[in-house]
């Protein structure tokens, strides 16, 4: 330090500082200055004390939420409201290659509509997969309520494998929620249509030939996709589905789904009817849809449906028929409804009403066992009476939409949209315990494992539609605020405020960050999206380029800093394949690969092996390269494509020389052996420690006994050229034993500074 001052005291001299400022700056502030300095007071203090996370120490949950309108999925910790990452589901994601390369696109492909590629999502709603209605952090399911679909995201790799789209809903809302060993992942339709593809009915047939509906589709574990061929959907009244939630413990085997606008009003403020807005709020009541979907399986496997566009679907009579579908009122345009943890209640939050509506399970199973309805609506599906179906009723204030669930048995929280607040209340007692304003305009809310059985209480996430006010102006489109709450004690106290800038994320799921376990490299050859061996992955020295006709198939491989083959030469208007694999097993080892121009892009982990496909259609000359810094020497890591024109023939043979002399060569081995000797020392510490007993250093020992090997041949060729006395052949392959040491000795250099963070104990 002292060193350091005597240094730069010239030019802090120069900058016109006396010594008097650089001695008052140089007392580090007390915890009293900064408060000072910073305006900050103890409640301040206590907040950032709960949410601030030092380096070297990780976040206790993981929240996925819902991308809004960027399609994506984004993931942060809590309590630090880090952000973790975004994964590319609807839309393409430049960086992690995501339709970008071939094996990504084929993901994307599956979501087209019509023959259409749509490349944007409107997700709402992510869901974990449950074992026994616990979250067991396998997959995440996410869907698109514009474009009526559901992709299913692998918590092993974070990436999207599968993305289905719903035949016979136009928009679907209510998705994705799980049954709690998610067999199935509930999807609701949003706004009426008529079921069959490309059919035209005017809005004077919204009675009868629109329809809404549930899909349930059923998810194949052990493949980790959904299966459309065990799907089915039930039809259903043209009330506007809305949310829904899946039954748990005791209505396990039920779900619910609401609905607003059962007034079935159809609008056209342009022929001088009262607009939407006015004509779907008129009632006092719409409908919770509930549903016996065990029974609607068995009824499904019976072969009792109808096929439209190719999928089952029960069909309206037939599930009122077989007792598979009911209505009951609820107040009035509800928006969330959601199962208590413990299965025995629903909870439905009225827009336009200041209650939640707290539904007994089991008087709506004591009702339907009796056969007391209090009438049907005008399609015939029984409806219970909302009396014979409530617990209770609570005032919470305008606007109620969403409920989550503490740990604390009986204690709810629901998010007041009009109030820009959060109340916390019983929904056992019926009363309310506490409330705090949030910024503004609540949409969801979130608690740790909210979704689940067993709820983590601690913190609560108030995902607000609004942030005036609460961030640094960026222009008329400000980001979103997701406010993180401190549930554990009676009150409740707000900690952070975090913009996040990517679309309007309408839910998200936080859970248990030791329940993930995403692995760190695949097995070399894996095409991650599809889980299965690349047919274009090669080993080393397997590389080569193959031509058939016009198709140009490359088989190359990436490891640092080096990409294989070094030159692709092709003629204008080939087809060009790149398959890469990268060979390294070093943690966080990733390679990017583009070439210029032709807008492709890949993302290659180590172990994976990724395509690129593009057709060659402007002669040059067109450099590809490494896109992420991957060494000391990732700038080398390049090569080019060659787009010869018609009829070329080579003028010109040989390269430039550089004319190295006998001293640059003795230079470059006075180097090599120097670099031999830090290598020597790194390997006498690794292996006088127990670095077996750790599988990311014993992967990069791996990795740097990879390089080490490759030196053998390349020292033979610089022997041989000294021997002939071509100094230039003899410098450059002797610099090539240079670089091979050089990647080793970054893996060595990388890993034991791993060994000695991680306490590892001497051997010998
Ligand atoms: S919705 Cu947006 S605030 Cu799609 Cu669950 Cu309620
Ligand atoms: Cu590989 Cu940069």
């Amino acid at each position: 330090m002292k060193q350091l001052r005597q240094r730069w005291m010239p030019l802090l001299l120069i900058a016109g500082l006396g010594l008097g400022a650089a001695s008052a700056t140089a007392a580090p502030e007390s915890l009293q200055d900064v408060m000072k300095r910073r305006g900050l007071n103890p409640q301040d203090l206590l907040a950032a004390a709960k949410t601030y996370v030092p380096t070297g120490k990780r976040d206790e949950f993981v929240v996925f939420s819902s991308g809004g309108q960027s399609g994506q999925v984004i993931v942060y910790g809590i309590p630090s409201m880090r952000i973790l990452k975004y994964i590319g589901v609807f839309t393409p994601e430049p960086w992690q290659g995501y339709g970008f390369d071939e094996n990504s696109r084929s993901v994307l492909r599956q979501g087209r509509i019509d023959g259409r590629d749509i490349t944007w999502g409107d997700t709402h709603h992510p869901a974990i997969s449950e074992t026994n209605g616990e979250y067991d952090g396998q997959f995440l399911f996410i869907n698109d309520k514009a474009n009526p679909r559901i992709a299913v995201i692998d918590l092993r790799d974070f990436e999207t494998k599968q993305i289905v789209v719903n035949p016979v809903f136009k928009s679907t809302h209510g998705g994705a929620f799980v049954t709690p060993n998610t067999e199935y992942i509930i999807d609701a339709a949003q706004y009426p249509a008529p079921l069959e593809n490309r059919k035209f009915h005017p809005l004077e047939e919204m009675n009868e030939k629109y329809r809404g509906g549930v899909t349930y589709w059923k998810f194949d574990r052990k493949a980790g996709r959904i299966d459309p061929k065990q799907s089915f959907s039930i039809e259903m009244p043209p009330y506007w589905q809305d949310l829904s939630d899946f039954g748990k413990g005791p209505s396990d085997g039920w779900s619910f789904t609401n609905s607003f606008c059962s007034e079935r009003y159809v609008g056209g403020i342009e022929k001088g009817r009262p607009p939407y807005e006015a004509g779907c709020s008129a009632k006092d009541t719409d409908y919770l849809h509930v549903v016996n979907w065990k029974k609607a399986e068995q009824v499904f496997k019976a072969g009792k449906t109808r096929k439209i566009n190719g999928h089952d679907v029960i069909a309206m009579d037939t599930a009122v028929k077989e007792g598979i579908l009911f209505l009951i009122p609820e107040p009035k345009s509800p928006h969330g409804v959601d199962v208590t943890p413990d299965g025995k209640f629903i909870i439905v939050a009225g827009k336009l009403d200041t209650h939640a509506s707290v539904y007994s399970f089991e008087k709506i199973q004591a009702a339907i066992r009796a056969g007391r309805f209090e009438s049907k609506d005008p399609y015939g599906v029984p409806v219970i009476g909302m009396k014979d179906a409530l617990h209770t009723q609570v005032q919470l204030g305008l606007g109620p939409l969403h409920t989550q669930y503490d740990a604390k048995p009986c204690v709810a929280y629901t998010s007041l949209y009009v109030d820009s607040q959060v109340a916390k209340w019983d929904y056992c007692a019926g009363k309310v315990l506490d409330k705090i304003s949030v910024h503004y305009n609540i949409g969801h809310l979130m608690t740790m494992e909210g979704d689940s059985t067993k709820p983590q209480g601690r913190y609560l996430v108030a995902l607000n539609k609004l942030a005036i006010d609460r961030f640094v102006p960026v222009g008329p489109l400000h980001p979103q605020n997701h406010q993180l709450i401190d549930i554990s004690n009676d009150k409740m106290q707000l900690l952070y405020d975090m913009p996040l800038p990517l679309g309007e994320p309408h839910y998200a799921v936080a859970i248990a960050a030791n329940k993930l376990k995403p692995g760190v490299r695949y097995k070399v050859g894996t095409d991650s999206r599809t889980d299965r061996p690349h047919p274009g992955a090669v080993r080393a020295g397997e590389q080569r380029i193959e031509k058939k006709g016009n198709q140009v198939t490359v088989y190359g491989t990436l490891i640092r800093s080096h990409i294989t083959p070094e030159t692709i030469e092709v003629d204008v208007g080939d087809e060009v394949t790149i398959h890469l694999t990268n060979l390294e097993r070093a943690q966080d080892e990733t390679h990017g690969f583009t070439v210029s121009t032709y807008n492709v892009h890949a993302s290659v982990e180590p172990g994976k092996t990724v395509t690129v496909k593009f057709k060659a259609d402007k002669e040059g000359v067109y450099p590809y390269y490494c896109t992420e810094f991957c060494s000391a020497l990732h700038l080398e890591m390049m090569g080019y494509l060659l787009v010869k024109p018609k009829g070329w023939k080579p003028t010109k043979v040989g390269l430039a020389k550089a004319h190295y002399t006998e001293a640059d060569y003795r230079a470059t081995l006075k180097k090599v052996a120097d670099t031999q000797a830090v290598i020597d020392s790194v390997v006498g510490y690794i292996t006088s420690v127990n670095y077996k007993d750790f599988p990311d250093v014993v992967a990069m020992v791996e990795d740097a006994t990879d390089q080490l090997g490759r030196i053998p041949d390349a020292k033979a060729r610089h022997e041989a050229a000294a021997a002939k006395k071509d100094w230039e052949q003899a410098n450059l392959w002797a610099e090539q034993v240079w670089q091979f040491q050089v990647k080793a000795a970054d893996l060595g250099l990388r890993a034991k500074t791993y060994l000695e963070q991680s306490g590892a104990r001497k051997t010998r």
